[in-house]
C-alpha cells in the first residue's frame, strides 16, 4: 500500500493512518506531500485523492481519505479487533470519540498546533476559546477514565492515540493537565508504532513524492 502524509509528517491525522498501519503490520511506502506548496491540489495526487487531502491510503487501484476511514477498512481487512474493540457498543464509542475529536475543538488546535507536539512547544497563553475546548477535552476524558481503566475501552484501540494526541497539545505545552490525564496520554502513546512517527526527522523537510 501507499500512504500520503504532509512533507513534515505534523499531520495528526496522518500520524493516525500511519499508526493504524503499523498496528495491522501492513507493508506501505509513504509519500510525501509538500502543502504549504499546493501539492495535494494538483496532479497526480487530484486524481489519486477524493477529498486532496492527507491521509489518503492507496490499495492497488482502490484508494481511501479520512484518518477513520482508513482505520475501519485497516481494521476489516486485518480481521476486525486490531484497531477497534471488539465489543460492538465499545466499537460504536470508540468511533464516537474519533468523530468527536475530528469535529471540535477548533480554538485548541489553532493555539496548540501540531508543530507543539513534533516540532516545538508553543508556550504562549491560551486565549479564552482555547481554555474553554481544553477544559471540555479534560473533563470529558477524565469522566471517561474515572474508574481507573488504563485506556477509554479497557483494551488500547486507535481512538487512544487520537484522545492522547489532543491532551498532547496541552502536555507538550506545559498546560496544566490532572496526573491521571498525562499518565494516560503517555501509556496511549507508549506503542512502536506511535514511537516511530515520533522518532521521525522533521528537521529535513521530506522530498516530495514524484507520484
Ligand atoms: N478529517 C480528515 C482531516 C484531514 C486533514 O485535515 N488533513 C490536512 C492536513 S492535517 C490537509 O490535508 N490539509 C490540506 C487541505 O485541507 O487543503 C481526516 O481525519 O483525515
Amino acid at each position: 500500500m501507499k500512504l500520503y502524509v504532509d512533507h513534515q509528517c505534523t499531520s495528526p491525522f496522518a500520524m493516525s493512518a500511519f499508526v493504524a498501519l503499523r498496528e495491522c503490520q501492513v507493508d506501505f511506502e509513504m509519500h510525501y506531500l509538500d502543502l504549504s506548496q499546493g501539492e495535494h491540489h494538483r496532479p497526480p495526487f487530484t486524481g489519486i485523492s477524493l477529498t486532496h487531502r492527507v491521509p489518503t491510503l492507496v490499495d492497488g487501484a482502490f484508494s481511501l481519505a479520512e484518518s477513520s476511514a482508513i482505520a475501519e477498512y485497516l481494521n476489516d481487512l486485518s480481521g476486525g479487533t486490531k484497531l477497534f474493540p471488539a465489543d460492538l457498543r465499545a466499537r460504536a464509542q470508540a468511533r464516537q470519540i474519533q468523530a468527536w475529536l475530528r469535529s471540535d475543538f477548533f480554538n485548541l488546535r489553532n493555539a496548540r498546533p501540531t508543530e507543539t507536539i513534533f516540532i516545538e512547544p508553543i508556550k504562549k497563553p491560551l486565549g479564552s476559546l482555547a481554555m474553554a475546548d481544553a477544559q471540555r477535552l479534560v473533563e470529558t476524558l477524565s469522566h471517561s477514565l474515572q474508574d481507573g481503566r488504563k485506556f477509554l475501552f479497557g483494551e488500547w484501540c486507535i481512538a487512544d492515540v487520537d484522545a492522547a494526541g489532543m491532551l498532547n497539545r496541552l502536555i507538550y505545552s506545559g498546560e496544566p493537565v490532572p496526573d491521571a490525564l498525562k499518565h494516560y496520554a503517555l501509556r496511549a502513546w507508549d506503542r512502536d508504532s506511535v514511537r516511530e512517527w515520533l522518532d521521525i526527522d522533521r528537521r529535513s523537510a521530506k522530498s516530495p513524492s514524484k507520484d
